[in-house]
């Protein structure tokens, strides 16, 4: 099986931004403690670049709750350790978040309640091909046409992921779910090491969903490289044709931006996946606060 390997036109990936510690939360949460004074007013984000950012800084405009609160935009793993360790000292935290994430398998969290619809409730991870691929490799577009999996499915690789090599997890999970992926490559004729570009993003889900799809591609033959790009760039290259697909498009709203801007030469498949959710999520120690009106604007 190949290795995994990053295309020598890999652009601009995320610049980690070290986190500072903010707001001095030195007790645990009590009921009658002002949750936005012990967190500075702060929310803790991730990558600037993502959509997720773009919908959280939306957030704090149009909810008057917010008004004196900031983002603390950093990366996924900053968010991911300052999560752990709050939950740890059990102080309160807002951050952004999604699902589906092993956050939700490892600690009792809740996505708090969004009354405006900033975040717009649950949405799926669609495929998306450049112009063109279905006349160039009909049997690739079938196979990502007929992609369908489950959020259970994707959070248990992605936990398995969080030990072990991606590629490994994956190889094992088609294994372990053949019947699901003969449906998608029944009756499709094999390729001779036609090249296949997937485009992806380095976050866990949709390196979850790549690997999934390159192996499921490399076994009917293709040779896939997966690129992992910022996002904005990955729908920039689709749309110029530069990448033949991607698995990880979080349609309507989180990629919604993306597709408005670049979406011209891009084909949608359609969900692979449905009833994902983005949002700002709280451990469920957090009692008082359920919806993102809970939270206290600065006087
Ligand atoms: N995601 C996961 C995000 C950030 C990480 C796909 C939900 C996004 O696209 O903004």
């Amino acid at each position: 099986m190949k290795r995994f390997t990053v295309s020598k036109t890999v652009v601009l990936l995320f610049a980690p931004i070290l986190l500072t510690a903010c707001g001095g939360n030195d007790s645990a949460v009590s009921q009658d403690e002002n949750v936005g004074e012990s967190l500075d007013y702060t929310i803790t984000g991730i990558e600037p670049g993502s959509g997720t950012a773009e919908i959280a800084r939306k957030a704090l405009e149009e909810y008057d709750t917010l008004n004196g609160w900031e983002i603390q935009e950093s990366s996924t793993a900053g968010m991911l350790t300052e999560l752990a360790q709050a939950i740890d000292n059990e102080e309160p935290i807002v951050v952004t978040g999604w699902t589906p994430h092993y956050i939700f398998e490892l600690y009792d969290l809740k996505i708090l309640e969004d009354p405006l619809n900033v975040f717009g409730g649950e949405e799926g991870i669609n495929t998306l091909t450049r112009t063109g691929l279905e006349k160039d490799m009909p049997e690739a577009f079938e196979i990502l046409s007929r992609f369908e999996w489950t959020t259970e499915d994707m959070q248990e690789v992605m936990l398995e992921g969080l030990e072990r090599d991606f590629e490994d997890v994956t190889a094992e999970w088609i294994d372990n779910n053949r019947d699901l992926v003969n449906e998608w490559t029944e009756g499709i004729d094999d390729v001779d090491g036609t090249p296949f570009e997937l485009g992806s993003i380095p976050w866990d889900t949709e390196r979850s969903s790549a690997n999934v799809m390159a192996r499921v591609l490399e076994e009917k033959g293709y040779d896939v490289t997966i690129t992992n790009l910022d996002p904005a760039v990955l729908y920039q290259a689709l749309n110029l044709g530069e990448v033949d697909a991607t698995a990880g498009a979080w349609l309507p709203t989180t990629a919604g931006a993306f597709m408005e801007t670049y979406g011209e030469n891009i084909v949608d498949l359609g969900p692979n996946l449905t009833g994902t959710v983005i949002g700002f999520v709280v451990p469920s120690y957090m009692e008082d606060i359920n919806s993102i009106e809970d939270l206290p604007a600065q006087d």
